[in-house]
């Protein structure tokens, strides 16, 4: 075997770390963190490191799949097919209906290359500016805020300025779990020069807060108000930096008069925030030498969304702190190539190098690049009115990429509506199994991750030369070469006898076409090519033509890219967001990540190891508030919103204050029956246009479902969870997730008011393999009541509970550690079907690098042991550090050993 090692990036997060994957030219072997790489150096987070494991070929769509009517089943085509078919069907549409009854539905994890040619296609070829990206729900805000205060959409910042800052704000960021490498880089200056100060602000408190000197618990939805609050108090103590706000701002009289009104205790009382608190937190910003803000979609994903970003933008520039080491605002961008996103223009209103689709010049200057008469002048769609318009029936032919809108979008209902009345809807997807490949007509398999070659920017404007290690599996190709291939047939038909638009044979051409449209613009990054980044690493734009090196950090010379050269101070008045809690909807539904899990779960949801931290859906709610609502731990709840519901089960979670509840994001309809995004809404911010995915009214009702499922069956998890998960949906609660590590296995949960019948329960058995074979079975059919085990080498390989369900965490357990028990027997053969002695709960693996479980690490805790001895001894937190803050807060918190299952 011939081992051999690419050096390449992570492909998730903004963090943009370069990983080395090993590999034998076929397949991907292992990962290790790049140490040359200036975003990691080395390091990576738990998902980064367990990148080799995820992606099950066995979920990849392999080759392309037509269907040729609503109602038939796709079936298997080849490329050639797909593509003229689809060329037909576009070019069609677009002779009938004009072009803006097409759009083009993209993804921030796209490569920078994707995203050029899909905008390129867009705009040129087609004439529609229908393009938009899932970017809308994650970065619109901040591109608003930092194109309305400072005139143009660039973080100023790098990321050694978080080392060097000495008061750093992380708000509306959960850095520990999304951004975690980066998390680590900021933990690692603040011990070594503990002056740092860290502010978090986060209705929750979550792992980012076990590293700050102050955490505000806002209400949801009330930054602005804080940030006014802040600058009130700047403001009337004088902290503030009077010779910049005179030299280089403006708009600071209008927006004294607005804050005026926002004094301590009016602000206090809206966010739900101490006096004390809002003026500790004024001091340390007004008067650190050095500030520096981090945000994420706490702030971005609001109906107030830009009016929260140019809030917090004021506040650098009251204090002066922009342009200077350890100062700045720094948005931290989501997906890996966000940033590439807004570079090239793929949202509907811009244009690739920071232009707007709605500036004439802007137009002309890219249509002449481009050699075309003209782009197309009407307003695009953005992500929100484009499935609205695709539901109105105006878009009747929707191309979607590198996103998964069946389970991303908020109003769930009205998304999954409007994808099975639209007409033509072509899928380019990695997976086969992600919720939107039901409503797919056309399906091409796209390559992913170690498969593909390109060009992606990270938060800090770092572009990475993302490499190729082994070529896709099956027919899958990459996705440049996809739309290219695509847009070659279409100009065809709509420009016959020209020349081509898109003679592009390598995604080092297509970047060198693209970036001379950044030339003399404010993200300059002309001089960068492939073989630069080659030869001298990633870099920071700008980085024009004849640089030798990036730029660490903009505006030191405190010059805007405004008309007037000054920065603006934004003087928007705070806005609640959309829903407010009320008698009917008492509580607000907040949304957002998990450690271990990526978005819908495609690529994380096939590695077991990843369900370790936290292992099925659960909806947290303040012990208070389960009180109130007489509920219990594990019991299932009806979750409500003014759209739709869900059927979820609880768990107690004092990080979550009363009044609110929290359901992570990655739960679609594959892994919980309706999926999270049923309840959220669509409304959006004005200006950015991004939704509120964070907040949305909700109330919890009581539900009877007596009669419960609990599956077990261990290998072939994506076969298992593919055909099992079908036959559940008649019930009206159903969790699927993964456990184990070396032998994988799929868990299902379900529950229903009534026994299904007979036939269904049959079905089960014969997928999980309970119908023969050494299975032990016992059957109460009174009761309802069934069990089924099947034992295999003297270990249990699948489980099937009918009825009630008491038994799961044991049998789960027993599985787990490879044993059977001499009580099953007497247990299954018991009319009573609760387990033998105490049913040990599986503990949860704090540590996924090292496996290490919370109960192995209280039980270290309770034997003395501190974090160096939890280190040595355990092994935990010494790899990627992920599960450091989580150590660090069991340790403070003391606890009494809790039942050792280890
Ligand atoms: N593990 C993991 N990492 C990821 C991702 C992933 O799926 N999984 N996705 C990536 C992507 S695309 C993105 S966009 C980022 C998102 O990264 P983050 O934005 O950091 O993650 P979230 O958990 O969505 O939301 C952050 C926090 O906002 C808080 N919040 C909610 N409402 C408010 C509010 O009104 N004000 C304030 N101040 N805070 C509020 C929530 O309680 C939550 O803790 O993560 C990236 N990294
Ligand atoms: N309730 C709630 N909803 C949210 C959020 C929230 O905080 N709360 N956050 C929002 C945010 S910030 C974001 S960014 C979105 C993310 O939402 P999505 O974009 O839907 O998230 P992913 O699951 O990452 O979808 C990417 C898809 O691309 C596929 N894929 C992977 N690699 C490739 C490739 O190389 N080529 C192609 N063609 N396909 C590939 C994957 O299999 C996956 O299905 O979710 C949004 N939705
Ligand atoms: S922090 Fe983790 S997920 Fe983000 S790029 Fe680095 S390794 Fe990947
Ligand atoms: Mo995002």
């Amino acid at each position: 075997m011939n081992r051999q090692t690419t050096a390449s990036t992570c492909c998730y997060c903004g963090v943009g770390c370069g990983v080395l994957i090993e590999h034998d030219g076929e397949q991907i072997l292992g990962v290790q963190g790049d140490p040359s790489h200036p975003a990691n150096f080395g390091k990576l987070c738990s998902k980064g490191a367990s990148l080799h494991l995820t992606g099950d070929l066995s979920a990849r769509a392999l080759y392309p799949e037509l269907r040729l009517g609503k109602g038939l089943a796709r079936t298997r085509t080849d490329w050639d097919t797909a593509l003229e078919h689809a060329a037909n069907v576009f070019a069609e549409t677009i002779a009938e209906h004009g072009p803006d009854s097409v759009a083009f539905y993209i993804s921030g994890q796209l490569l920078t290359e994707d995203y050029y040619s899909f905008n390129k296609l867009a705009r040129a070829l087609v004439g529609t500016n229908n393009i938009d990206s899932n970017s809308r729900l994650c970065m619109s805000s901040a591109v608003v805020g930092y194109k309305r205060s400072l005139g143009a959409d660039a973080p100023p910042c790098s990321y050694e300025d978080l080392e060097s800052s000495d008061c750093v704000m992380i708000v509306g960021s959960n850095m520990a779990y999304a951004h975690p490498v980066l998390f680590r880089r900021l933990e690692e200056a603040k011990a070594r020069r503990p002056q740092m100060k860290v502010v978090v602000i986060d209705p929750r408190r979550t792992d980012t807060c076990d590293l700050a000197d102050l955490h505000l618990a806002i209400l949801p939805g009330t930054d602005v108000a804080l940030f006014h609050g802040i600058l009130h108090l700047l403001l009337w103590e004088d902290w503030i930096d009077g010779d910049f706000i005179q030299a280089h701002t403006d708009g600071l009289a209008e927006l004294k008069r607005l804050v005026h009104d926002y004094t301590p205790q009016m602000v206090t009382q809206l966010c739900g925030i101490s006096v004390e608190q809002l003026r500790q937190c004024a001091e340390w910003v007004g008067t650190s030498s050095s500030f520096l803000s981090l945000w994420c979609m706490g702030l971005n994903q609001s109906t107030a969304g830009s009016a929260k970003n140019s809030a917090l933008i004021n506040l650098h520039l009251a204090t002066g702190t922009i342009g200077r080491p350890g100062c700045g605002p720094f948005s931290l961008t989501g997906q890996p190539n966000a940033m590439g996103g807004r570079e090239t223009g793929s949202l509907s209103n811009l244009l690739p190098g920071h232009r707007e689709a709605a500036n004439p010049e802007h137009r002309a200057q890219v249509a002449a690049y481009w050699g075309v008469d003209k782009l197309p002048a009407a307003t695009g769609l953005t992500a929100i009115e484009l499935f609205e318009q695709v539901q109105a029936g105006k878009i009747k032919a929707l191309w979607i990429a590198c996103t998964n809108p069946a389970q991303s979008l908020p109003d769930q209902n009205a998304v999954r509506a409007a994808l099975a009345a639209c007409p033509f809807v072509v899928l380019q997807e990695a997976f086969r199994t992600t919720e939107t490949v039901a409503y797919a007509d056309l399906l091409l398999p796209a390559a992913s991750w170690g498969e593909k070659e390109g060009t992606v920017t990270n938060s800090e404007r770092r572009i990475s030369h993302v490499r190729r290690a082994i070529f896709p599996p099956g027919e899958a190709r990459p996705d440049w070469a996809i739309t290219v291939d695509f847009a070659q047939r279409l100009e065809r038909r709509l420009r016959p006898g020209l020349s081509s638009l898109f003679a592009f044979e390598q995604p080092a051409q297509i970047f060198d076409e693209y970036k001379l449209l950044t030339r003399d613009r404010d993200l300059d990054l002309s001089g960068i090519s492939h073989a630069l980044l080659d030869q001298i690493g990633p870099q920071q734009w700008p980085f024009p033509t004849g640089a030798q090196t990036g730029t660490p950090r903009l505006y030191t010379d405190a010059v805007f890219p405004t008309d007037s050269g000054r920065a603006h101070f934004v003087a928007d008045p705070y806005h609640a967001a959309k829903e407010q809690r009320d008698a009917r909807f008492p509580l607000t539904l907040i949304t957002g990540r998990l450690r271990d899990q990526w978005h819908g779960m495609s690529r994380t949801g096939t590695a077991a190891q990843l369900f370790g931290h936290v292992n099925e859906a659960l909806l947290s709610l303040h012990p208070d508030e389960l009180r109130r609502h007489r509920f219990k731990e594990g019991d299932l709840v009806n979750l409500k919103s003014r759209r739709g519901n869900v059927i979820v089960a609880v768990s107690s979670d004092d990080s979550v204050r009363p009044g609110q509840a929290f359901l992570p994001m990655h739960w679609g309809d594959r892994f919980l029956k309706g999926g999270v995004n049923v309840l959220t809404l669509p409304a959006f911010d004005p200006l950015s246009k991004q939704p509120e995915l964070k907040h949305s009214g909700v109330r919890l009702e009581a539900v009877q479902l007596p009669w419960q499922l609990f599956a077990l069956i261990e290998g072939n998890v994506q076969q298992h969870l593919e055909a099992l998960r079908p036959l559940c949906e008649g019930f009206a609660y159903v969790s699927l997730s993964l456990a184990g590590r070396e032998r994988p296995a799929l868990l299902v949960r379900a529950a229903h008011s009534e026994a299904p019948d007979l036939h269904l329960l049959t079905q089960i058995d014969q997928l999980l393999g309970l119908h023969d074979g050494p299975v032990m079975a016992y059957d109460d059919p009174r009761r309802s009541i069934g069990k089924r085990v099947k034992i295999e080498k003297g270990r249990i390989t699948a489980v099937r509970l009918a009825g009630e369900t008491l038994a799961r965490h044991w049998l789960q357990s027993l599985w787990f550690e490879g044993r059977t028990d001499d009580q099953l027997r007497r247990w299954l053969l018991a009319p009573l079907s609760a387990p033998p002695g105490a049913a040990a709960a599986s503990s949860k693996i704090l540590c996924n690098c090292k496996n290490v479980s919370e109960n192995a690490v209280c039980a270290g805790i309770a034997r003395g042991l501190g974090l160096d001895g939890l280190k040595q001894e355990l092994g935990c937190g010494t790899q990627c550090g992920s599960c450091v803050p989580e150590i660090k807060r069991l340790l403070a918190s003391n606890p009494q050993p809790i039942a050792i299952s280890v």
